[in-house]
């Protein structure tokens, strides 16, 4: 197949530092959200304990792949795969153990300096999500997201971050999957609004006043770090992340595609608008008022967002879902997202509906939308890998990746402006919603189970020896 991809086109990975560095309380580091979740699994839930009693459950985010120690052989297995960018993020109760300190943590600066320093010596590109799921258990204490003094906290964390690194890095993300509060899937390590004596975010009693509070918290903390990044080094370069969940109406009934509609605006298309166009779309405004949703928003809030905006798209792309009015109609019961399942897909082993198509439509959906750049930082499958002798022969994965990449090629032709690809992960992490490891994605695999037992020794499974001929290739060789 001849592929379109452009010469500089930005192929890599992408992880996040809860899910992979461990080291979770050294080093000055403080507790952070994913360090209070314990592990669940495939049917269970993963529950949250403030008080942190290591004997008692265990926290895989303690562990994780110990990335924190192993990051140079890290880095160097994804210069071999021929990455030309990693996204990562930088642990917020890493640099701020508490959250709401005025001084960061001089070790945590060290590590992630040491980190940029290792990815140039390879050429590189780093992307740094500043928030991926990361938020300082302290201000989660405090409402989390909900409480607006967390938005001045952030804005520290992200000034001092910006500032430190700004001859290291140039592409910046502010927030990993910012439209995950638009429903209440969110709440979770996301928003971190947990409801007093609450064990589980999932089956806590939603509150949209809060929610969307939380979430009108974030785009003006956005705003703010991006208007402050511009100012620190006029070259930053900002991207949005969008949990991008494309919805197709499962029949042609004019309800099902007016839902549908609605469903898109509300999930995906509402905080790309915020974060690209600056300012709160029409049908959100009819959203709130008919729903009855009431949040603080003031005349500078709406100044900040307009000002603040991002130079480029980027989303995770997962699976699609079908929706209907019809509620007799069996939904998907994936682990995060429901939905009605689609008779034309295929999903994974958690129910994730596999729609490489999906992507082409969607890419020609944003940019049409945006009209920036795009990048793709998140998609991948996860599945349980079968070790033996030290080889991983996951060509599941190698289908799933070829089969998205193909219609990526073909998004191109159509004409989208797409400038990168981060799969998710480049190595084996912790599962967010699951917190199990059997749930790999990376290309590299890692020798660690579900207990955080192993040697934590890293192998290339088939799929890393794949990925380094289409990245040598530029998407020919697939
Ligand atoms: C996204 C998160 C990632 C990642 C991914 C896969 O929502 O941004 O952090 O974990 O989903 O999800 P999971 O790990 O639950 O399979």
């Amino acid at each position: 197949m001849n592929t379109k991809f452009p010469k500089n086109f930005l192929w890599g990975g992408a992880t996040a530092a809860n899910q992979v560095e461990g080291a979770w309380d050294l080093n000055g580091k403080g507790p952070n959200l994913a360090d209070a979740m314990v592990a669940g699994s495939h049917k269970v839930e993963r529950k949250i304990t403030l008080d942190i009693n290591e004997d008692k459950y265990y926290y895989p985010s303690h562990v994780a792949i110990d990335h924190y120690h192993y990051y140079k052989e890290d880095i160097k297995l994804m210069a071999e795969m021929g990455y030309k960018v990693y996204r990562m993020s930088i642990g917020w109760a890493r640099i701020f153990p508490n959250g709401d300190e005025e001084k960061p943590n001089q070790e945590g600066l060290k590590f992630y300096k040491e980190i940029f320093k290792e990815l140039k010596k390879y050429n590189i590109e780093p992307l740094v999500t500043i928030y991926h799921n990361e938020m300082p258990l302290n201000l989660v204490k405090i409402g989390g997201w909900s409480n607006r003094k967390v938005i001045d906290y952030y804005v520290n964390f992200a000034k001092f971050v910006l500032n430190e690194y700004k001859d290291d890095v140039t592409y910046w993300i502010p927030f990993n999957e910012i439209n995950d509060l638009t429903t209440g899937v969110g709440n979770w390590n996301h928003g971190g609004i947990l409801n007093e004596g609450t064990e589980t975010f999932q089956n806590q009693k939603d509150d949209p006043n809060k929610r969307f509070a939380a979430l009108h918290n974030q785009f003006v903390a956005s705003a703010k770090a991006v208007i402050i990044g511009r100012e620190i080094n006029k070259n930053f370069k900002f991207g949005t992340m969008i949990c991008h969940i494309t919805v197709y109406p499962l029949t042609p009934h004019p309800d099902d595609v007016l839902l549908t509609q609605q469903e898109d605006q509300l999930r995906n298309c509402f905080s790309g608008d915020v974060q690209i166009k600056g300012y709160y779309p029409y049908f959100m405004k009819n959203y709130f008022e008919k729903n009855n949703i009431k949040f603080e928003c003031t005349d500078e809030d709406i100044k900040l967002i307009k000002e603040g905006v991002c130079d480029f798209y980027t989303f995770s792309y997962y699976m699609t879902n079908c929706i209907t009015i019809n509620k007799e109609v069996t939904q998907v019961s994936g682990n995060i997202m429901g939905g009605a399942k689609n008779p034309y897909l295929k999903a994974t082993e958690w129910n994730w509906q596999i729609d490489p198509v999906g992507l082409r439509y969607t890419l020609n959906h944003v940019y049409d939308r945006y009209g920036v750049p795009i990048m793709i930082t998140e998609n991948g499958i996860g599945a349980k890998d079968v070790f033996e002798n030290g080889e991983i022969h996951d060509d599941y994965r190698i289908d799933y990746y070829r089969e998205h990449i193909k219609q990526m090629a073909l998004a191109i032709e159509d004409g989208v402006d797409l400038v990168g690809y981060t799969p998710w992960t480049a190595i084996d992490v912790v599962s967010c919603s699951t917190g199990e490891m059997a749930k790999r994605y990376g290309f590299i695999y890692v020798d660690v189970d579900d207990k955080g037992k192993g040697t934590l020794k890293r192998y290339k499974k088939d799929s890393f020896y794949w990925y380094k001929d289409v990245i040598s290739s530029n998407g020919e060789k697939l």
